[in-house]
């Protein structure tokens, strides 16, 4: 027995979107805690399309912004984009493994090309939603969720065509416990719905996943689901370069990623932040691995 769906899997070993080396073994890490086979124990066909070739000489700063290796990060973005909408023309579907955040620019240009009302969850500590002017940083990596809603430099909403990529009301995060200022005036100005860890606490997972499907079920024809590692607690998943404590537990993830699906509503997905130098036995990338292989079902069969 197979799976009808085709997992295509396509590593983006990127650090440039933050400043903490070891993350782009992400994608390393991840396949040596046995990605592929858990996935294809679920009867899936697997095709690891390696990884996306990142050019760290243009690693370098560049002219008029405060943006991090801006030039390095278009570039890879442009890639990605053009791997992830080949994968989903084949028919297969996009298992995007980061890398740190600032890839979701790339994945959701490539995506967004095949829906015109994309769904997002995004599943973090952070809210992603910094632009130039608002970033404590600098790091891209604080930025991806904003620049698929249009907002930021141009050389990054300008990727593979159309912007914005997603619409806010399509949006969804979920345990958030550490936004920016600007970030806090933007969620608000744009109405974007945000499970807190307050609200998370107060809800129960079973019913921030429900309350996530009802809203995001109608009215999109795709959703994604962007989860960064460190929307988990640190005890779960230490392998992160910006851990935020009283984070999401493994087991509630775990529920999330059931509940996911079993509502059959996610149409790509990326795992992001794995940091392999900054882990614990690489505790953090099986723990991904564990997440990917609910959200594939392993409940169901
Ligand atoms: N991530 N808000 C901070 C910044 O630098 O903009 C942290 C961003 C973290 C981003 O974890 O993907
Ligand atoms: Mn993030
Ligand atoms: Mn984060
Ligand atoms: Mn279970």
């Amino acid at each position: 027995m197979t799976n009808e769906k085709k997992i295509a899997i396509i590593g983006v070993p990127m650090d440039l979107g933050q400043l903490r080396r070891g993350v782009d073994m992400g994608p390393s890490a991840i396949r040596y805690a046995g990605i592929t086979d858990r996935l294809e124990a679920l009867h899936y066909e697997v095709e690891d399309c390696g990884d996306v070739e990142i050019n760290k000489t243009h690693a370098v700063h560049s002219e008029n912004t405060n943006l991090k290796n801006l030039k390095a990060v278009a570039e890879a973005s442009h890639k990605l984009a053009e791997k992830v909408d080949n994968v989903i023309e084949a028919g297969s579907f996009p298992l995007v493994l980061g890398g740190d955040h600032s890839i979701a620019i790339g994945t959701l240009a490539g995506v967004a090309k095949h829906y015109s009302n994309l769904g997002v969850i995004w599943y973090d500590a952070h809210g992603d939603l910094n632009t130039a002017e608002t970033s404590p940083t600098g790091n891209i990596h604080g930025m991806p969720l904003a620049v698929s809603l249009g907002l930021g430099h141009e050389e990054l909403t300008g990727i593979y065509g159309k912007s914005p990529k997603v619409k806010p009301e399509n949006i969804v995060i979920i345990g958030a416990r550490d936004l920016d200022e600007g970030e806090k005036a933007l969620i608000k100005e744009k109405g974007i719905k945000v499970y807190t860890m307050h609200e998370v606490d107060r809800l129960g997972m079973t019913k921030v996943i429900e309350e996530t499907i009802e809203y995001l079920q109608e009215k999109t024809d795709g959703v994604h689901l962007s989860l960064d590692l460190d929307g988990l607690d640190p005890n779960d998943a230490p392998g992160v370069g910006t851990p935020v404590i009283g984070g999401i537990s493994y087991r509630e993830s775990h529920l999330a990623m059931e509940m996911l699906a079993e509502s059959g509503l996610i149409t790509s997905a990326e795992f992001v932040e794995v940091n392999p130098i900054l882990d614990e036995k690489n505790k953090t990338a099986s723990v991904a691995v564990a997440l990917m292989a609910s959200l594939f079902g392993s409940k169901l069969l």
